[in-house]
């Protein structure tokens, strides 16, 4: 079914399910990886019989980070003149919820693309780290922004300065892992989850998530203004007035994504 080298694609009802498939480089992130994560995610979010994406790696890895190989004889004007990375842009910029199911390595690109997802689950033997700095250079993906964002300045500053691996535990008590499962049951549970998501209203998850990643983007203030509007504005959907129907009759809704 797949028309993909790197990566391996699946519809699970209305989840569609991307794993990074490259296992003698432990899934390193090459620019046809890379390229073909974001189009399938593309493709995912076009879809409306879609409504969760989960993107898992195998057991060892999700990605031990950008592909070292293919970087190592590049240049600056070469990186500039490509935009190196500038692709994500478009995967941070998916509307349909996304959740990363992580085991074993998830070090530099690995890392920030776990991060870019919207939740991550973690399996017990999942190790978090940006290790760039051991190679002469820094995150690319934006690691620096989101694992600041997600753990703090000090936990981020030893993490991109020392380049250490942090185990489950650490990244459980920092707030960069939603939650941590038994490794057999990583997939198990990730799809579950994402069925959990897809079978809500997808306009209402979509302003959901949208107003989520806006606490990102702008004052507190801004940030309250722009949920309230979009929360005003789920009064306009028909999938609003059922499950509050639904509600009241002590029935299930039946969202019709409307
Ligand atoms: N790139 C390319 N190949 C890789 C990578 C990688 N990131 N990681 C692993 N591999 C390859 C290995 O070279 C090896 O291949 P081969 O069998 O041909 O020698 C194979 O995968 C298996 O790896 P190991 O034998 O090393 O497996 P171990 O279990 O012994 O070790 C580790 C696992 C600890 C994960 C180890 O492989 C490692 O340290 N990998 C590199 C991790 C790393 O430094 N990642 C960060 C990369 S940089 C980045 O992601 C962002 C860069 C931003 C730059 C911005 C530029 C514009």
């Amino acid at each position: 079914m797949s028309a993909y080298e790197t990566i391996l694609i699946e519809r699970r009802g209305r989840v569609g399910v991307i794993t990074l498939n490259r296992p003698h480089a432990l899934n390193a992130l090459n620019s046809t990886l890379m390229r073909e994560v974001v189009a399938a995610a593309t493709d995912f979010d076009r879809d409306r019989g879609i409504g969760a994406i989960v993107v898992t790696g195998s057991e060892k890895a999700f990605a031990a980070g950008a592909d070292i190989k293919e970087m190592a004889s590049q240049g600056y004007a070469d990186v500039l003149l490509a935009d190196w990375f500038a692709d994500w842009d478009r995967f941070a910029a998916l509307r349909t919820p996304t959740v990363a199911a992580v085991a074993g390595y998830a070090l530099g690109g690995g890392c920030e693309v776990a991060m870019m997802c919207d939740l991550l689950l973690a399996a017990e033997n999942a190790k978090f780290g940006q290790p760039e700095i051991t190679l002469g250079t820094i995150p690319g993906i934006g690691g620096s922004q989101r694992l600041t964002r997600a753990v703090g300045k000090s936990k981020a500053m030893d993490l991109i300065l020392t380049g250490r691996m942090m185990g489950v535990e650490e990244a459980e008590r920092a707030g960069l892992v939603a939650r941590v499962v038994p490794t057999e049951r990583l997939l198990e549970e990730a799809l579950e989850v994402a069925d959990k998501i897809a079978s809500m209203s997808l306009p209402a998850v979509y302003a959901a998530k949208e107003a989520v990643a806006e606490a990102f983007e702008s004052t507190l203030s801004d940030g309250v203004r722009f949920e309230r509007r979009t929360f005003h504005a789920t009064f306009a959907l028909a999938d609003r007035a059922e499950g509050m129907a639904a509600f009241t009759e002590k029935r299930k809704p039946n969202f019709t994504h409307s």
